[in-house]
């Protein structure tokens, strides 16, 4: 389009409070089950989209060059594959993420959604929130959670061609809830969660058992929130999480992300709910601890977790 010469775009991270693990179509990212997320307001993903003569697309994060064979870079060039007007266009992607760098927050879900937010902007499709979550997903599935604040809940849909999935924000507000990120372990992880699920849905056993647990678990989350019942909305996501990493170590071969750490935060918890306290946690493919907890009990939380760092995702 002549004159236009760059796109932005901006999206928040989400974490999963009832989880997506595995796909009925590996090419749209089409999941077997609905899944619902929190957003996290601020923390998320910035990218700026630029045409440029090449002969190579350039894809920067926090203002450094990744080399072209990076994963994010390889992931970031075949989704550019789906939208050049012509074959050797090439484009330049600055990427920055808003989530401090190590908080254990996943990126490709905001990178994905915010890259989907700058070819809208750079090519003036005025694309509906839905559509931006359907070109968002072919990215990366959590991605498609990730065009709305607050809590979101993306539909598995079942047309083939996945046009009926997208992800929808939930009409709530819950301006108490806090997210803690209680980061464990920076390492890059044994197994990514693309080949994990993948790996799941063909050899865990008990897999054709998830989507019966997500249904319930999604319909109580979802009248967690509508009543805006802290509690419940902590067990469900404590146990959805717990049930999705007994998935992983029932696949083979088993995936298992925790470390001693792991078990010890899980601990943790626990015994700080033995004591009145109203704290649970979630986890998704690391091994990395998320709190969920109420805004009234942040200092109980932070002495007994001093390094959490904590996200009010309705700020
Ligand atoms: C989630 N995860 O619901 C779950 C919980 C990880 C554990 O979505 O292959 O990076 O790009 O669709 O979206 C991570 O999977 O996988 C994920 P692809 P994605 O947040």
């Amino acid at each position: 389009m002549p004159g236009v010469t760059h796109g932005v775009g901006r999206a928040p991270a989400n974490i999963a409070l009832v989880k997506y693990w595995g796909k009925r179509d590996e090419e749209l990212n089409l999941p077997v089950t609905g899944s619902l997320s929190i957003s996290l307001g601020r923390l998320g993903s910035a990218v700026e989209l630029k045409p440029t003569g090449g002969p190579t697309d350039a894809v920067w994060l926090n203002s450094a060059p990744l080399p072209l064979n990076s994963a994010f870079a390889k992931r970031a060039s075949a989704y550019l594959d789906l939208f050049r007007p012509t074959p050797g266009h090439w484009y330049e992607v600055q990427a920055r993420n808003t989530v401090p760098t190590a908080a254990g927050f996943a990126s490709s879900a905001s990178g994905f959604a915010a890259l989907a937010r700058a070819l809208d902007d750079l090519y003036g499709w005025g694309l509906s929130t839905r559509e931006l979550s359907i070109l968002a997903r072919l990215g990366s599935g959590s991605a498609a959670r990730s065009l709305e604040h607050g809590f979101v809940e993306w539909q598995a849909g079942s047309e083939p061609d996945g046009m009926d999935c997208f992800a929808e924000r939930v009409a709530a507000e819950w301006p108490a809830l806090r997210v803690g990120a209680l980061v464990l372990c920076s390492d890059e992880k044994p197994i990514g969660s693309r080949e994990g699920m993948k790996r799941s849905v063909e050899t865990c056993g008990f897999y054709r058992e998830w989507p019966g647990r997500v249904a319930e678990d999604l319909a109580l989350l979802k009248r967690a929130i509508a009543e805006k019942d802290f509690a419940a909305l902590g067990a469900v996501a404590e146990a959805n999480a717990l049930a999705m990493h007994a998935l992983m170590a029932a696949t083979r071969p088993p995936i298992v992300y925790a470390l001693p750490e792991t078990v010890a935060a899980m601990r943790a918890v626990w015994a700080a709910r033995e004591e009145g306290l109203g704290l649970w946690f979630t986890m998704d493919a690391g091994p990395n601890v998320k709190l969920l907890f109420d805004a009234q009990d942040e200092a109980a939380v932070r002495a007994r977790f001093p390094a959490v760092q904590v996200v009010a995702p309705f700020a």
